[in-house]
Parts: C-alpha cells; structure tokens; sequence
C-alpha cells in the first residue's frame, strides 16, 4: 500500500472535496444560462469555456494549499510540478449531459501518490451528492458508507456502459452489444462514467464497463467503488486502461470479463471500404 499515512490522506481528501465542490457550484450556475446565450457562441463552446474554467478555477484552489502539487487535467493536460502529489482532474464529466440541462455529470478530483490514487472524490452537483473514499478507508455518499452490490449470475445483471465519441468506435460498441444484451438483465447508458462507476459503488448497478475513457474520468471514481467491494480493472489483470475498464463485484467482474474479452470489447471497428 501507499506510503501516506491515514492522515495525509485525510488531508488530501479534504482539499479533493473543497475543489470538487467549489468546481460544481460554479459549473452548476453556469449550466442554467447555456443556451440562451448570445448567438455569436454556439452553445458547444459554452461547454468548452466552462470545462476550461471550472478547471482553472480547480488548479487554483489545489495550488493556494500545495503549490508545487502537479495536475493531469483533462482541459489543460499534463502540468508538471516537484510536489509528491498528482491531483487528477475532470472539471465536467458527462458534458453531453450537461450542454442538455440533465443533472447526470460531475466534477472528479483525485490525488495520486507514487502512482496509486489515494483519495477521490466525485461531485454531482445537480442531485446534491458527494461521493468519497481515502484508499483502505472505505467509501461513502454524503458521508454515509456505500457498498457494491454482492455478485449475481450475468443473466440478472443491471450493466452500465457508455459510448465513444467516434463512429468506427460506436460500430464496434454496437456490434459488441448485440451479444451482450441478450445475457444480461438490461443495460444503462448514463453519459457520466464518474457517475456510472459512484452508482455501481452504492449498487444502483451490477457492472460497469467502458471503452476509450482516460485517467482523469475514472481517477477518483474507481478508488470509489474499489474501496465500495468492487473489482475494477482492464483486460487480462491489466490495471483500468483506455482500452477498457470493467467494474463489478469480484465473481462478475470475472464473467463479464470472460463475455467481452473474445468480443474486441476493447478494439474498434475496421474502417469501412
Ligand atoms: P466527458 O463527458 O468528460 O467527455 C460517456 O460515455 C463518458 O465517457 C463520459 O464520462 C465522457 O467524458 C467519456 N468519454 C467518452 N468518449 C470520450 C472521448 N472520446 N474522449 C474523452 N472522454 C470520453
Ligand atoms: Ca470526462
């Protein structure tokens, strides 16, 4: 395990909470003026704007506590820093959502040391919810523990996913549904991974998989639902990867795995012609 100390994860948590919170409270103002907007900006570059603000707005309040703290964000990229911390940063998870005024997208801050993502929390500002977990510490909604839900057969599992942005992606995610869909209970496609993995983490959801995500999506929420029960990782023992990300009790995550493996779960599409 980590080198930090219950303490010092605390302490990161606090200030993971702090931004998180603060990032939400402006982006949720921001959200109820999207669309009636001048027409000069379409409301796409709202979105932008806002997702660069609300990340700015987080590099700052990191840095006012711990200036030399390094920041992976997904707006501004990869900042270097001497500080033994990397927070990592999505100031908007689930911006489809959110450009429609639907409540289903977050704010995710996690803090990594030595490579492992000690503390995380995942904000959803339009229900009210604030999801965290320290690593070894447990995980809890609004400061209530949450747990995972306990394994069940593949055949009666809620299972959520979500789909890249590309067509050639999309044509594979569709093809690998089709086989997936009928040996499950049913699928749900929320548009926030953040949000899909807290949701497994407090079993509204049996699983969880998703290709093509990035650090800064699953960063915090993982640690989440790790920390709830959940087995999360990537093909193969490999950690969560872009690839692909499976979640879900560890018995499940097995079969599941097992479904999407032989399928190029992880792959896209042949180009057409
Ligand atoms: P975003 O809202 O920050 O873009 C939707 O299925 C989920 O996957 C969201 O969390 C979304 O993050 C993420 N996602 C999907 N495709 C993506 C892509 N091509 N680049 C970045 N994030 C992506
Ligand atoms: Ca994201």
């Amino acid at each position: 395990m980590s080198t930090t100390s219950a303490q010092d994860r605390a302490g990161l948590l606090a200030l993971a909470v702090e931004a998180a919170q603060e990032g939400g409270r402006v982006a949720a103002e921001g959200q109820s003026g999207i669309g009636v907007l001048d027409t000069k900006s379409s409301p796409t570059d709202v979105v932008t704007e806002m997702d660069r603000s609300v990340e700015e707005l987080i590099r700052k309040r990191i840095h006012a506590v711990r200036p030399g703290d390094p920041v992976l964000g997904e707006e501004g990229g990869d900042e270097a820093g001497e500080g033994a911390v990397r927070w990592i940063v999505d100031p908007i998870d689930g911006t489809v959502n959110y450009l429609y005024g639907r409540g289903e997208w977050a704010v995710s801050i996690a803090a990594e040391v030595g490579g492992e993502v000690v503390a995380g929390a995942v904000a959803v500002p339009a229900r009210g919810d604030l999801y965290t977990a320290v690593l070894g510490g447990g995980a809890f909604c609004n400061g209530e523990p949450v747990r995972a839900a306990a394994a069940v057969p593949l055949e009666l599992a809620l299972v959520a996913t979500g789909f890249g942005y590309g067509s050639q992606r999309r044509a594979q995610q569709a093809e690998v549904l089709r086989t997936v869909l009928p040996r499950i209970r049913d699928i749900r496609r929320g548009g926030s991974a953040a949000v899909d993995l807290c949701e497994l983490a407090q079993g509204r959801s049996n699983a969880y998989y998703e290709r093509g995500l990035n650090p800064w999506d699953w960063g915090a929420a993982a640690l989440i639902a790790q920390e709830a029960g959940a087995r999360v990782g990537g093909l193969h023992g490999a950690p969560p990867n872009p690839d692909l990300i499976i979640a879900a009790a560890p018995e499940l995550f097995a079969e599941l795995h097992d479904l999407l493996a032989p399928l190029g779960a992880d792959t896209d599409a042949p180009a057409a012609g």
